[in-house]
Parts: structure tokens; C-alpha cells; sequence
């Protein structure tokens, strides 16, 4: 397996997360992959490939212009009024609201959130881009003839759609590499999203679209994150009708009866024909996680590891959440190590 990682990632720490109304030391924190790096050390996880810059046209095939230029842009046009603080979206558009993109730093703000836990900082853009290029060289490394991949991305990426940010991410990364996959002569690419928290970014870019498959197990979204998206009667729709497949499960969900829901995605994946695999690899499942209510164990990630890597697929794993911080390593290597001695 090679594993694509950078420091940039760094560039990212914003001073507060709203959370149970107050403002907290962000749960998406650089420890993470401090944590995910000495875990890949001791397993001996080190085939490293140097990343190389994801491409603007590529970036522009995922997500809208005008997004992306705010993403870039945004930390000066904020601090050009003097601002020093995180930009926090505090005004964001509702039902009936999104007539006009406004011309204000503060309404563009806004406007481009879906969520308001997750700031802009310096360095938002430096980092989330250099995510996006872990996740494109971890693919391009598959698509040249690797079995697997490992993408390091901090911040993660699936809640962020074609031209919205929130829930810690800014730009997909498992879109992107997903869409890699497709531009270097994959037919049919399925993504599968293992993350706690429903993956409305991923969905939302393919969901018209029938030549990338999406299945999402995740905490049902009338109980947890992201709520609006996410249910069992969310299928895609028009070309995209039947290309994607949502597994709810509710809150103290255990391992075996997950364990079913990834069996269903995995067979559904393989009627799809898939000749990629791109997972969304979030650790929040794990029973002790701060924020999420699943009761996975360590062990057990080394367990559906070995599932998907008996699926035989190419395959590129795009770090997503985690956060119970000391045990992130633990469980994320588990998946992998599982993927490899199973392939
Ligand atoms: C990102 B990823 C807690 C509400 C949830 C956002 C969670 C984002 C999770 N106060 N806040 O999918 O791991
Ligand atoms: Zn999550």
C-alpha cells in the first residue's frame, strides 16, 4: 500500500469549533495525524510517494468556479476589512434564500456554508488544497498500476459539495480522486463512505451521475450529522437513479449489525462493476469517539479492513473523521493493514 502524506495540513487549525453552544478547541485537530503517522511508522506502513499538485482543471471538474475562488480569496478579502479573528459563517441562506450570491465578504461567507462549526483561517486553502493533492497522487499511484493507496487528508473532505463548505471540510478529496480515477480511463468508480457522519458532499457531486457509484453508512440523519441528507430513500436521481446507496443506522449501532450494512454496500458495489474503489475513511465509528455513537471496536477495524480488501478492488483510502484522538492511529492503520493482508 502507498501512503501519500504532507505537513501542510498544519496550515489548518482554527481557534474555535461551535459546539453545544460554545466555542471549543476544534475536534478536527493536526494531532490527528501525528497520531495516524506513528501508526503507519509502526506497522511499517512507509511506501511513501511524494505528492504532486492536484490540478485546476481537475479541482474545476468537483467543485464550482466561484467557490473555489472564495475558498482562495476569502482570509483577505476578510482581513482587508481588519478582521484578525476565524471567519465563522454566521447568515446563511434557507428555504427561498439563495437568489443572488451577495458581494459582501460576510454574505459570501455565508453563502458558500452549509454549516457553522467550521471557520476559515489562514491557511484553510493551503492545507484543504494540499489535501486534495494527497487524495489525487494516492489515486494517479493506483491508477499507474498500485493495488492501494493511502491519502492522509486533513482537513477531510466529504461534506463538502461542488459549492459549499462545513462539517471540517472544504474541498472532497474523495471526489477528487474519484473523478482521477475516471480521467485516467476508469469506466465505473465506486465510492464507499465507512466515515460515522453521512457523506452529503460526495453524494451531492454524483448524484445525477451513473458512472460513480455512492454508498454511505453513517449515523441516520434524523438523529445525527449532517441531518439533512443522508436518508435510505435518497437513490440519485435521473442518469443517476440506482447509483447510490445509503445505509442509516441508528445511534449505540454495533459492529455485526454494521458489519451487514457494509456486506449489502460491498455487494451492491460489485453488481455496479466497479473497476475503482475510492473509500471515504473515517474512524468515528470507534466506541470511544467524543462526537459520534457507534460501537466499534479496534479490532474491529481490522476486520472490515480485510473485507474490503477481499473486494479485490484498486483502491484509494481518503482519510475522513476521527477523534478520539490517541486511538485514531490504531484504528485507521487497523483498516489497512486488514485491506493488505486480505488482498
Ligand atoms: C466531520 B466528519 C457536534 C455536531 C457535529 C460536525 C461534525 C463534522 C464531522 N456538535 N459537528 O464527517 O468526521
Ligand atoms: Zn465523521
Amino acid at each position: 500500500m502507498k501512503i501519500v502524506r504532507s505537513d501542510e495540513h498544519r496550515k489548518h487549525f482554527p481557534n474555535g469549533e461551535l459546539h453545544d453552544g460554545k466555542l471549543v478547541r476544534p475536534f478536527e485537530c493536526p494531532e490527528r495525524v501525528d497520531y495516524i503517522n506513528a501508526a503507519l511508522d509502526a506497522a511499517g506502513l512507509t511506501d511513501q510517494v511524494a505528492p504532486t499538485p492536484v490540478e485546476d482543471a481537475l479541482l474545476a471538474q468537483v467543485h464550482d468556479a466561484g467557490y473555489l475562488e472564495f475558498l482562495r480569496t476569502a482570509w483577505d478579502e476578510w482581513t482587508a476589512l481588519g478582521h484578525t479573528a476565524d471567519m465563522i459563517p454566521s447568515c446563511l441562506p434557507t428555504r427561498r434564500m439563495n437568489t443572488h450570491i451577495p458581494e459582501h465578504i460576510d454574505g459570501k461567507l455565508g453563502y458558500y456554508a452549509f454549516a457553522a462549526e467550521s471557520s476559515i483561517t489562514n491557511g484553510t486553502w493551503e492545507a484543504a488544497h494540499a489535501g486534495a493533492s494527497l487524495a489525487r497522487t494516492a489515486q494517479q499511484s493506483v491508477s499507474n498500476g498500485a493495488s492501494s493507496a493511502f491519502a492522509l487528508c486533513r482537513p477531510p473532505g466529504h461534506h463538502a459539495s461542488t459549492d459549499f463548505f462545513g462539517g471540517y471540510c472544504y474541498l472532497n478529496n474523495a471526489a477528487i480522486a474519484a473523478q482521477g480515477f475516471r480521467n485516467d480511463g476508469a469506466e465505473r468508480v465506486a465510492v464507499l463512505d465507512v466515515d460515522f457522519h453521512h457523506g452529503n458532499g460526495t453524494q451531492d457531486i454524483f448524484y445525477g451521475r451513473n458512472d460513480v457509484f455512492f454508498a454511505s453508512l453513517h449515523g441516520d440523519p434524523a438523529h445525527e450529522f449532517p441531518y439533512f441528507l443522508g436518508y435510505a430513500d435518497e437513490v440519485g436521481s435521473g442518469d443517476g437513479e440506482g447509483f447510490t446507496a445509503n445505509y442509516p443506522l441508528l445511534p449505540g449501532t454495533t459492529f455485526d449489525v454494521w458489519l451487514s450494512a457494509l456486506d449489502q454496500a460491498l455487494e451492491r458495489i460489485a453488481d455496479f462493476g466497479a473497476d475503482a474503489l475510492v473509500v471515504s475513511l473515517g474512524v468515528d465509528t470507534f466506541e470511544a469517539d467524543p462526537i459520534s455513537s457507534f460501537k466499534l471496536s479496534s479490532d474491529d477495524f481490522t476486520t472490515y479492513g480485510a473485507r474490503l480488501g477481499a473486494a479485490g478492488l484498486p483502491t484509494v483510502y481518503v482519510m475522513e473523521g476521527g477523534y478520539a484522538v490517541e486511538e485514531i492511529g490504531t484504528n485507521a492503520v487497523n483498516v489497512l493493514t486488514g485491506h493488505v493482508d486480505a488482498s
